[in-house]
């Protein structure tokens, strides 16, 4: 097992990290900017080493910075959160290099799952549903128009570097194409340094439903069913919850064996999230996948008493995965991203939390690296605390989410405290029976 691990993060997912550590008697090393020097993982982590000034580039992003830091604190693992460097193939190969453990995925196959084209291209070959497309990186706007006549419009252009909906054009009709093509080309050229585009149908009211994957250095692969992903922003994901009121036992069983088999072909190892679409007839299609373990992994361990980053500690240590694919859900767990933002404007609202009560009580879990007095630097993302629930139905954990967005109190800075309260109450939400469209016409009819 590792003595010490370095957590190349910040915020509440390095303090998750630090908790999961403590738990397995492991030392911790926090890395920090200048600007986090009163944030918690600093005060909570064994050791503690600045790499740099508030811009993440030279901090938190600074590969050279980290592999120091681990190098001279005597670090024998480094673990990446989310965000920053996670599924940067580049820093899990230096790590590697410098003989540290990675603790994540092998750097081809994070490399290989970041080419959104390849990605796709992989699903198919597993047998994995993916819409119709394009099979290849289009080579012209002609060539665009041919698959989009094939396919029927609308289509999706999508940016091969891209993902999590950066560098996608949606196309309505052949006049728009060619035009759009080239837009987009250029666009990911310069964005991402690759231009290459792929096409797909576009699918206009789907659901996003994510099934989380394990896989362990002896070729075990498991999932541990799903999140329900569609309550999000501009590609910002608001509310996530498991299971989904979409799926049916059945249902679950088959996205979950597609979801492994994928696995399987990459020799997947450790946590990771693979992406569907589901459309109005319950057909679903390969979306993603993503390398890390994922914000909302709290709603999966809500329902499956299963600590996710612990596991990923043990399986990056070469521990057997012992655990059954494909566990019944218990109960319904819902999490809700607080944002330190306007919640009509968006906007964000860093500064000083002057007020900082977080609700507790039954089947109440609240991730935050927040206290009274602590200052919300402007530097990085909006997230300040996940408050999650749990409960033995979704009606009864939307009752048990309300009543403890009533009982956090933060003061000093805008939250979406009030946001979520409003979408909670809404009779589309408490339905279930919403899409990716769902925020859209939520705020358009001003609720
Ligand atoms: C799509 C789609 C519809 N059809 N692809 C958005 C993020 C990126 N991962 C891909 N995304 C989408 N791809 C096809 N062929 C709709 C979206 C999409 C979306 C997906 C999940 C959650 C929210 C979304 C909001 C808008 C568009």
């Amino acid at each position: 097992m590792f003595k010490k691990i370095l957590i190349a993060n910040r915020g509440e997912i390095a303090l998750r990290i630090i908790q999961a550590c403590r738990e397995l008697g492991i030392q911790t090393v926090a890395v920090y900017s200048t600007a986090d020097r009163d944030s918690l993982h600093v005060t909570y982590a064994d050791e503690d080493v600045c790499i740099g000034p508030p811009p993440s580039t030279g901090s938190y992003l600074n590969i050279s910075s980290l592999i120091s830091a681990a190098e001279i604190t005597g670090a024998d693992a480094i673990h990446p959160g989310y965000g920053f460097l996670a599924e940067n193939a580049h820093f899990a190969e230096v790590v590697e290099e410098c003989k540290l453990t990675w603790i994540g995925p092998r750097p081809e196959v994070i490399r290989l799952m970041g080419d959104k084209a390849k990605a796709r291209e992989t699903a198919a070959a597993a047998g994995v549903p993916i819409l119709p497309g394009s099979r290849e990186p289009l080579a012209s706007a002609a060539e665009a128009e041919q698959f989009a006549a094939e396919v029927g419009y609308p289509v999706i252009l999508k940016a091969a570097a891209g993902g999590g909906g950066r560098g996608m054009r949606i196309v309505h009709s052949p006049e728009e194409i060619a035009g759009q093509f080239q837009t987009a080309h250029e666009e990911a050229q310069r964005a991402f340094g690759d231009g290459s585009i792929y096409l797909e149908k576009y699918l206009t009211e789907p659901r996003h439903i994510e099934f989380q994957v394990f896989g362990d250095k002896h070729g075990n692969v498991i999932h541990l069913g799903e999140r329900e992903c569609s309550i999000q922003r501009r590609h910002q994901k608001l509310i996530e919850e498991s299971p989904s009121p979409a799926l049916t036992p059945e249902l679950r069983a088959e996205m979950g064996e597609a979801a492994v088999a994928l696995c399987r072909n990459v020799g997947y190892e450790n946590a990771g999230t693979i992406e569907f679409l589901l459309d109005a007839d319950r057909r679903f299609y390969f979306m993603e996948m993503n390398t890390r373990i994922q914000v909302e992994h709290p709603v999966t361990e809500m329902v499956t008493g299963i600590d996710l980053v612990k596991l990923q500690i043990l399986v990056a240590a070469g521990q057997v995965l012992g655990l059954p694919s494909g566990l019944k859900p218990r109960g319904h767990a819902i999490e809700c991203r607080i944002n330190a933002e306007n919640p009509d404007t968006f906007a964000p609202s860093p500064g000083p939390l002057k007020t900082f009560h977080v609700p507790g009580g039954p089947g109440t879990r609240v991730d935050t690296h927040g206290y009274e007095d602590y200052v919300i630097p402007p530097h990085y993302d909006s997230l300040v605390a996940k408050l999650i629930v749990h409960d033995r139905n979704r009606e009864q954990a939307i009752a048990r989410m309300l009543r403890a967005l009533d009982f956090f109190v933060v003061e000093g800075i805008h939250t979406s405290i009030p946001l979520h309260k409003r979408i909670l109450r809404d009779p589309g939400f408490a339905a279930g029976t919403f899409s990716t469209r769902f925020m859209e016409r939520f705020l358009r009819e001003r609720k």
